[in-house]
């Protein structure tokens, strides 16, 4: 994976940019400085994710979508097989409902990644026939899917195996929403390929990779990581680093059982809201969120007194110092039929079993609420 020939366009392998260095605003700079000093040989990294890899630090780089739109254009053109990767944890956000037209005549492998954040109690079958099911509802037919952490490596290596069979000697492109953990993958499989590690830059902020990164399998084909679709849907989309930090689950997420009556409200920090309209009265309501994220329950009737008192003290996140910024939440009714989950795209979900149960729910201007049929 060293860059070939020094003239050659170069590539930054970290997230795929090409190197240049022109504008530090631009993805893919690296000072003239630190460039002449490199080798043919040396694995070339832009400085953007060199402050990622080693302070964690982001580097706000001009990107557009359509940058994203073109590379996911060129895929009809290739023959190859496309795997599609989601976050298992926040599919209606993650999945790409195009890309069945994206792939053209190219079949779509389906990975829910970051299987290590549902119980564990959670039989692998009926998640599986959940997905198939789901992949439907949005006019998605993948030939397989799989169930991966590619965080804690579980299922990496039998997926490798499956690849090897379902690729057909094909190229193989990785696609997906952003932060999904397509390059987290990526790096499972170079490790257990090579024993490099950490090869590709990962982060928990959306829109780490920039450009395709190519590696090659054989003398013919690659394995290509891709940069993520942004979603603008999405809740990570208008989160400060800080405050995304507090949202996402890094551990298996301990579901937080309310036993709620008719005109009570649970607050996700100051990000979202739920309300019990009506229903049978009092009954269980489980939300699923990061495990650090501070839940409130209060009155129907005082929510929106105590959202104007408390918001980035109580509620939080967002952060204090900037929650006048902050998008106002809009509303959204629904009622369930059958077993239900309310789905706050990004934050996480609120099973309810009852049929008849009215519910409110509440996201700031832009993102995502939606029912679906129940997950867990
Ligand atoms: N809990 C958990 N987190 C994961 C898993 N895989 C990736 N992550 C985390 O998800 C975040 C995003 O991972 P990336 O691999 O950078 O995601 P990506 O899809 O390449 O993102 P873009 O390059 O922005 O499109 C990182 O914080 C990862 O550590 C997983 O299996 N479980
Ligand atoms: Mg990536």
């Amino acid at each position: 994976m060293t860059n070939e020939s020094m003239n050659e366009e170069l590539i930054c392998i970290g997230c795929g940019a090409t190197i240049h260095s022109d504008d530090p605003d631009k993805a893919g700079f690296l000072p003239q400085s630190v460039l002449k000093k490199k080798t043919a040989e040396d694995d070339l990294y832009c400085k953007r994710c060199f402050r990622l890899r080693h302070y964690n630090e982001l580097h706000d780089v001009e990107l557009t979508d359509d940058d994203f739109l073109n590379m996911l254009h060129e895929l009809n053109q290739e023959d190859a097989l496309i795997v599609n990767v989601v976050d298992i944890f926040d599919f209606n956000g993650s999945v790409v409902s195009g890309i069945q037209r994206f792939a053209g005549n190219n079949p779509v492998l389906f990975v829910a990644n970051k299987t290590d954040l549902l119980p564990k109690s959670l039989k692998q079958g009926k998640l599986r026939q959940w997905i198939t099911e789901q992949a439907h509802s949005f006019g998605i037919r993948p030939k397989n899917v799989h169930l991966i952490s590619a965080l804690s490596r579980q299922s990496v290596e039998a997926f490798m195996e499956a690849l090897e069979e379902e690729r057909e000697g094909k190229s193989v492109y990785i696609v997906g929403t952003t932060n999904v953990g397509k390059s987290t993958l990526i790096n499972q499989i170079i490790q257990i390929a090579t024993e490099a590690e950490n090869t590709i830059t990962t982060s928990y902020f959306p829109g780490t990779t920039l450009g395709k990164i190519e590696i090659p399998l054989d003398d013919k084909t690659m394995l290509v990581d891709t940069p993520g679709i942004i979603q603008r849907s999405q809740l990570s989309y208008y989160l400060l680093p800080e405050e995304l930090k507090l949202v996402t689950p890094r551990k298996e997420v301990k579901p937080r059982g309310y036993q709620l009556n008719e005109g009570q409200t649970v607050f996700f920090g100051g990000l979202a809201r739920f309300d019990y309209i009506s229903g049978e009265g009092n009954q269980p309501f489980i939300f699923y969120a990061a495990n650090e994220l501070n839940l409130h329950r209060t009155k129907t009737e005082k929510a929106d007194e105590l959202y104007d008192k408390h918001l980035g003290e109580l509620l939080t996140p967002p952060l204090k110092e900037r929650k006048e910024a902050f998008p106002k939440l809009r509303r959204y009714e629904f009622t369930t039929k059958g077993k239900s989950d309310i789905v706050f795209s990004g934050l996480g979900w609120v099973s309810i079993d009852k049929t008849n149960t009215k519910i409110a729910g509440w996201v700031p201007e832009g993102v995502d609420v939606t029912i679906r049929k129940q997950l867990i």
